[in-house]
């Protein structure tokens, strides 16, 4: 099943075409053709989809598309939503200079990831080593203009943030 989250993972958000697959500009994909490109089953799909740790897909009126991630261009159509007053990022230390210098900028993806909790923003950062907390203002980012959206699975998302608004926690 991980392999296979991978697999979806990797085809909904950075190389569909590597499957035969065109994605619609939301991301999304008919769920009939996706199965088939993946030559997989139905029922593994929707296991997947419905166990997957973080919530990673979304399955709606027959279409499957990834909720954040991706480095494919799509305009997923999210709302933009009042963040809570401080967010979290998980990095690790080789790359505190260069952030806290130019801020956190969404790298190989359209956004900057954001968590909400410190123990998600662990999470992500352990994925690379030793993870290092940044705690994000993102009230005052908000009220000094910059836009937030929040993912379908609670993935805070922000174009960019400025220097200023990073202290390690
Ligand atoms: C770092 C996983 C140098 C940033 C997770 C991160 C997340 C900079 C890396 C989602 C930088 C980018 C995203 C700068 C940022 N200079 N390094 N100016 N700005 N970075 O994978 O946040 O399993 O694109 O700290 O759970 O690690 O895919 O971002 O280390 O939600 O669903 O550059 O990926 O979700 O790495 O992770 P990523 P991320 P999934």
């Amino acid at each position: 099943m991980i392999r296979l989250s991978k697999r979806m993972s990797k085809h909904l958000r950075h190389s569909p075409e590597s499957a035969g697959l065109t994605l619609d500009p939301a991301g999304w994909v008919d769920l009939d053709t996706f199965v088939r490109a993946l030559r997989t089953t139905h029922d593994d799909v929707l296991e997947v989809v419905a166990g997957n740790d973080k919530q990673r897909f979304t399955i709606e009126d027959g279409r499957i598309r990834a909720n954040q991630g991706h480095t494919v261009e799509v305009e997923l159509d999210l709302p933009v939503a009042e963040p809570p007053a401080v967010l979290y990022h998980g990095t690790i230390a080789k790359f505190l200079p260069d952030i806290l210098n130019e801020g956190l900028r969404p790298m190989f993806r359209h956004d900057v990831h954001l968590s909400a909790t410190v123990d998600t923003a662990v999470r992500v950062g352990a994925r690379r080593g030793k993870p290092v907390i940044l705690e994000v203002a993102a009230h005052k980012m908000r009220a000094d203009g910059h836009e937030f959206r929040v993912s379908a699975n609670n993935v805070w998302l922000t174009q960019a943030v400025p220097p200023p608004y990073l202290k390690v926690w």
